[in-house]
């Protein structure tokens, strides 16, 4: 693989929709005790049935540290590949590489991580073992890479529709800990030219309390080209009305790059998830203090699925809400088997089912 000095737009390469068709599917092993509870036993054990989902329909690649290479092997199929890589924590679609394509060959854009917000509200440190995951899985596809290490971004803080539509929100890339000394318009013309889209569409925000200074990929998603889906809730007291109000009446009003307007599909939250103090107590210390607080409330949302080529694999929660979600999804996607993960395990680490994928489009040439 080489390090590609142009863009992606200038090359004729761009970031299609997670809609589209994959080649393959990338995820990490969890571990780390102060982000999973009781030592990760309980969300390792939903991350595989999220990965023998995936592997279902398509290549899976699951990477692991040394000391829990062998319990993945054991762990999951033989069709899924397991490799030796480390990393900090398990978050793929925000350190994996973003793949994009011309149509036939497809090349990794490395962003920087720094934990969601470095020195300034990041989530844990170091970071540098995530940070180098995207050049690493890029080796080991043998894929180019454009690499855009200076520019901090998260896979969980775009969505694209493949025509030409970014949606991101505000909170998250304009929080002082990613690039502060960078405008609104630099941010966007970075997401221009390595996208490679013509339109991004800000929402002010996204899920309440999302420690990632919310991420879109919790509130909204496209569906299809001009369709979108978007965490709701119909409590007007609920801090999450005001914030779900705002994305609803932008996206009512906005049109996609081609001019279109945007159909919204109201995709309603569960009741306010809060963590128990037993649950905390299965959370190890980070620098002597509690990762999580019992009572804390948790940026639970419906809209953090992942679109395989042959399933849609969503998480439930144990809520009345969980069918209604089902049957919504359902419907937007009639081609694909929906398939509903308990998620709180994963929730407790801070995201959810499409905050620990990530897709690698289809290509030319490909088996
Ligand atoms: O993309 C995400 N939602 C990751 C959140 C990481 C939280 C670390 N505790």
């Amino acid at each position: 693989m080489k390090i590609i000095n142009s863009t992606p737009r200038a090359d004729g390469f761009y970031m299609p929709a997670e809609f589209s068709p994959h080649y393959g599917c990338i995820m990490i092993f969890p571990e780390r005790s102060d982000s999973w509870q009781y030592g990760g036993y309980a969300a390792r054990k939903a991350f595989v049935q999220i990965a023998e989902t995936i592997a279902q329909s398509e290549r899976l690649t699951v990477c692991a540290s040394q000391k829990q290479y062998e319990n993945a092997r054991r762990l999951l199929s033989d069709n899924i590949r397991v490799v030796e890589m480390s990393s900090n924590d398990a978050w793929a679609r925000d350190y994996a590489p973003t793949f994009v394509t011309n149509g036939s060959e497809i090349r990794g854009v490395n962003w920087g991580f720094n934990a969601w917000g470095g020195l300034e509200d990041g989530l844990y440190f170091p970071w540098d073992l995530d940070d180098k995951m995207a050049r690493k899985l890029c080796d080991l596809y043998n894929k180019d890479m454009y690499d855009l290490g200076s520019f901090i971004l998260e896979g969980g803080s775009i969505h694209v529709d493949g025509e030409g539509t970014c949606i991101t929100t505000e909170a998250c890339l304009l929080s002082r800990g990613r690039n502060p000394m960078l405008t609104k318009d630099n941010i966007e013309n970075y997401l221009r030219d390595y996208l490679n889209v013509e339109k991004v569409i800000w929402l002010k925000n996204g899920i309440f309390n999302d420690e990632t200074n919310e991420h879109v990929d919790n509130i909204c998603a496209f569906v299809k080209p001009s369709e979108v889906v978007l965490a709701w809730t119909d409590d007007e007291n609920d801090p999450q009305y005001a914030m779900s109000k705002s994305c609803y009446d932008i996206l009512s009003r906005e049109t996609d790059a081609k001019g279109r307007s945007i159909t919204v599909h109201k995709l309603r939250c569960p009741k306010p998830v809060t963590i128990t103090a037993e649950e905390c107590g299965g959370l190890d210390t980070m620098d002597f203090q509690p990762t999580r607080t019992p009572g804390e409330r948790l940026a639970a949302s419906y809209v953090n699925f992942y679109i395989a080529n042959g399933a849609v694999v969503m998480p439930f929660f144990g809520d009345p809400a969980d069918e209604p979600a089902r049957d919504l999804l359902a419907e937007l996607f009639p081609e694909r088997e929906i398939i509903s993960v308990y998620a709180r395990d994963i929730l407790i680490g801070g995201g959810n089912i499409h905050c620990i994928t990530q897709q690698i489009p289809i290509f030319g040439g490909a088996e």
